[in-house]
């Protein structure tokens, strides 16, 4: 498969500017009849041939304007329809033949149990019928469907209900119409035996909106929360983005096979039952957050995205990078807006900093793909709202608000670039974005270093600023980027007032203690003026930038800053920071035959946040949290990362802690009870993580309290206790301790697919040797199935991505095991299949597995038919 660049765009030879499609959904075939109103594009010379995309289906006939083409007229190969002679506006009408209930990618029309529906992002609308499908030909949409009543009740499509009738030979014919032009990638269609529930919203401007959850019956209990959801959603846009809803249905469904989260299509989206469906017992807080964030990430689309779409995939991040920056937003607004950005940036390094070090590195505006699903990555979605985020510093919410108002009125209806979006910024604001441009166009996390000089006699404190960006695959010298800096300087007393060499002396500010600074040299200076004392600097407040900071923090400094400074974030990342440098210095006590010895100055401070019950409980649990395993690896560098050695330290140091301070933990575990019935409102949700995390702690370290975790597993009336204990158990106890408890949450939950997939997760990410056989039986049991991929995600997906200890075996089983689960995948969902492949291309980090690591690769690339998804990525991670 070769590569497509963003340097080759060329605006489209044809427009369509009607689109009518008609469906006969049969049992062994589907029929689908397209009639495309079709105009030459006028800024075309001559006239060019026709090159409509399709795969995957049977051409039944071809005809434009009625007139049936002969078979010379046209030519069909595997990726396209080719029309030599085209009049410069025709209808073109096409009939295929799919076999939807055989189509196991999940693009396109495809089943699910017994329902049918579709995929067409990216590329996904080229399987049901012949189109020009790119996100630059906007069509308005008219769509039949035609159905056995009985098997399919619900016959949907987006926009609104045009007709709905019964033919004469039973089938039930329906019509919907989308008065908005849209891409072919927003088309969906969903045929089933579903059952909904139903709300109302009326807009700011009057309009009252049907909201409807479709769902398979047995589910039409666990729509509340993503109904409410919803509703929050789309007041919120109104207040804070002033967009309004613009048809009067919204559909929502839900699908249990599913390659993603969630799809946007325009008035119907379709989501995958994890991020819609919402139950106490087979949902977790996480997930409860999750179904939120992702209802409002697809109801915001309806204007990032559908109103104003991408002009190519190229520009992905135009709707991606700004809908998450609009949904963290969201959340943070709906619960602790500091939880909400600790644990972004905690997902942004650990995912998006990675796939930035590594052989797929990208810029947030890739320059080339070999196949577009690939690149719905970090770097698109999280690096891009961090980079929309920057904006939004840069230019003030006022004005960040005053350019969004002019993006979507400038280009309503419009298929636009990343450029555009950036202009639009400029012209409401003034502010000059030309430099900033460069982090839509390089890849590669910045590296900030910072070093200062206080000088006690001129009463002055000097921040020296340097940054560099490591090369990266086709891109070997970066240039300087914008990055702001926020900050403050924290003293004895608390946070310093701030007054830069230059400013006026009287230059009272309202918050004269918090600055951001404006780096975008390869080393800039910032000179403080009227310091009374050496200060601990707090940099990048609210991680204002996607860097890494360099900056060589004592264990004192952090300490302060872990309890004193005014920003949230700071005082978390200098836990983190803490927790980073004690964890390394064991494992150099280990690694030279020591004991393990776990530096007071870190239990004291944990200590210090069990002990203060005015912190709020849900950013204890963070604070407390040790960073991953895999985020210690990746800060190893590399070929450094030695994985028992990093797992070994960071069980000594959680062991440490939860010996230590087991009177605190035992305490807090006992006061955080939850009592009352389950609700996930943000103080429930605090209480049970910091509670779960003492939990965690006490039964690491001493296997007394592992009865704490067996009670709390049998009395739990939620997942989120249930899990955490079955969890702790598992992870911490022997045999006799999570033989028990792991088949009885089978036997109590098996007829609910989405805490199984839980209970398969807990299994994979086990810490003993016996794992990798269990994974693979488990990958032999009936509760599991290659087809689905959120049964692939939890089991061999928790797998490689979440037991690093046993994926990474020195006997190269568990690099095995992925290798054979992708290689069988490749041929069912590639889509999946190369997601999945991630932790293999990582290989140049872990000491002493290089060898190993790639061998599987090679055997992948070596295997014939590989989809174009698994050989890009197995090939680039092989350069
Ligand atoms: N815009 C969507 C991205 C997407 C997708 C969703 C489901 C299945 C396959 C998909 N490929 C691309 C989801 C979103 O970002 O909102
Ligand atoms: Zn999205």
């Amino acid at each position: 498969p070769g590569a497509i660049y963003l340097a080759d765009y060329r605006a489209p030879d044809f427009l369509i500017n009607r689109t009518e499609l008609h469906f006969h959904l049969g049992e062994e075939e589907t029929i689908v009849t397209s009639r495309l109103h079709l105009l030459r594009s006028c800024e075309v010379d001559g006239t060019p041939p026709l090159v409509l995309n399709g795969q995957d289906m049977e051409l039944l006939q071809v005809s434009i304007d009625n007139e049936p083409l002969a078979p010379e007229a046209f030519e069909v190969n595997d990726d396209t329809l080719v029309i030599a002679d085209v009049p410069e506006q025709c209808v073109l009408s096409c009939r295929t033949r799919i076999r939807p209930q055989d189509n196991t990618s999940l693009e396109g029309l495809y089943r699910s149990h017994s329902m049918y529906c579709t995929q067409c992002e990216a590329e996904g609308f080229r399987k049901i019928t012949y189109y020009l499908d790119r996100p630059d030909v906007m069509s308005v949409f008219t769509v039949t469907i035609e159905a056995d009543p009985d098997q399919f009740p619900v016959l949907l499509s987006n926009g609104n209900l045009f007709a709905s009738t019964t033919l004469d030979n039973g089938l039930q014919q329906v019509t919907w119409h989308d008065p908005f032009p849209k891409p072919s990638y927003l088309f969906a269609l969903v045929a089933g035996d579903l059952e909904h529930v139903e709300d109302t919203f009326t807009t700011a401007g009057g309009r009252e909106v049907t909201l409807r959850i479709y769902v398979e019956p047995k589910d039409l209990g666990k729509c509340a929360h993503a109904m409410d959801s919803l509703k929050r959603s789309m007041r919120w846009d109104e207040e804070v983005f002033g967009r309004e809803y613009d048809l009067d249905i919204f559909n929502v469904v839900a699908v249990d096979d599913f390659n993603m989260g969630a799809m946007e299509n325009k008035s119907l989206n379709i989501f995958n039952t994890s991020c819609v469906l919402c139950d106490p017992d087979i949902t977790t807080d996480q997930g409860y957050q999750r179904v939120e964030s992702i209802v409002a990430h697809e109801y915001f689309h309806n204007w990032s995205g559908n109103r104003v779409t991408c002009r190519d995939w190229f520009q992905l991040s135009l709707k991606e990078g700004f809908t998450v920056f609009r949904d963290a937003e969201f959340s943070a607004d709906m619960g602790s807006r500091t939880v909400k950005r600790v644990e972004d940036v905690s997902l942004l390094r650990t995912a998006q900093f990675t796939e930035d070090a590594g052989p797929m590195a990208h810029p947030v505006r890739p320059d080339s793909y070999i196949e577009i699903n690939n690149f719905y990555t970090a770097t698109v979605y999280e690096k891009g709202a961090e980079v929309v985020r920057m904006i939004h510093t840069l230019l003030g919410p006022e004005r960040f608000r005053s350019g969004s108002d002019l993006y979507f009125q400038r280009h309503d209806g419009q298929a636009v670039t990343c450029e555009d979006f950036l202009c639009a910024m400029e012209d409401a604001s003034g502010v000059d974005l030309t430099q900033f441009r460069r982090w839509y166009a390089q890849a590669g996390t910045p590296q900030l270093r910072v070093r200062d000089r206080y000088d006690a006699d001129a009463r002055t404190y000097t921040l020296e600023f340097s940054q560099s960006c490591p090369p990266t695959p086709g891109q070997p010298q970066k240039q300087p980027v914008v990055i702001p800096c926020a900050m403050g300087l924290l003293g004895d007393a608390g946070n310093l007032p701030l007054r830069l060499r230059g400013e006026p002396v009287d230059a009272e500010t309202a918050d004269n203690t918090h600055r951001v600074l404006i780096i975008d040299q390869p080393s800039q200076e910032f000179v403080f003026e009227n310091v009374a004392e050496r200060p601990v600097p707090s940099l990048l407040r609210g991680f204002s930038a996607p860097v890494r900071l360099d900056y060589p923090y004592s264990r004192e400094a952090l300490c302060q800053l872990m309890s004193r400074d005014d920003d949230g974030f700071v005082r978390w990342d200098s836990a983190q920071t803490l927790a980073v440098q004690v964890i390394s210095e064991v494992q150099e006590q280990l690694a030279t035959g020591q004991a393990a010895s776990v530096d007071d100055m870190l239990l004291a401070a944990c200590a210090q946040l069990l002990e203060d019950a005015t912190l709020d409980p849900a950013m204890v649990a963070e604070m407390l949290t040790l960073p991953s395993e895999n985020y210690l690896a990746e800060l190893a560098g590399e070929g450094a990362a030695d994985v028992e050695a990093i797992h070994a330290a960071r069980r000594a140091v959680q062991q440490a802690i939860g010996r230590e301070l087991a009177g605190p933990l035992l305490a807090r575990y006992r006061e955080l009870e939850v009592t009352g019935d389950y609700a996930p409102s943000g103080e429930q949700i605090a209480a049970r993580s910091l509670r779960n995390l003492c939990l965690g702690y006490l039964a690491g370290a001493d296997a007394q309290h592992l009865a704490l975790a067996a009670g709390q597993f049998a009395a739990a009336d939620n997942l989120t206790d249930r899990l955490a204990a079955l969890r702790v158990l598992a992870c911490h106890g022997s045999e006799a301790d999570w033989q028990q408890p792991l088949s009885r949450f089978y036997s109590d939950w098996q007829h609910e697919a989405l805490a199984v997939n839980h209970w398969l997760t807990t299994q994979a990410m086990m810490p003993d040797a016996g794992v990798i056989a269990r994974v693979r039986e488990l990958m032999q049991h009936p509760a599991f199935d290659l087809r689905n991929p959120n049964k692939v995600r939890s089991l061999v997906g928790g797998f490689a991505g979440h037991n690093p200890l046993n994926f990474h075996r020195a006997d190269g089983e568990g690099y095995r095991l992925l290798r054979e689960a992708v290689a069988e995948l490749n041929g069912i969902n590639p889509q999946i299949a190369a997601r999945l492949l991630a932790p293999l291309t990582r290989w140049r980090y872990y000491r002493g597995r290089a060898d190993l690591m790639r061998a599987e690769l090679e055997k992948l690339a070596g295997m014939e038919d590989l989809s174009p998804d698994v050989y890009e990525v197995v090939t680039k991670s092989l350069q």
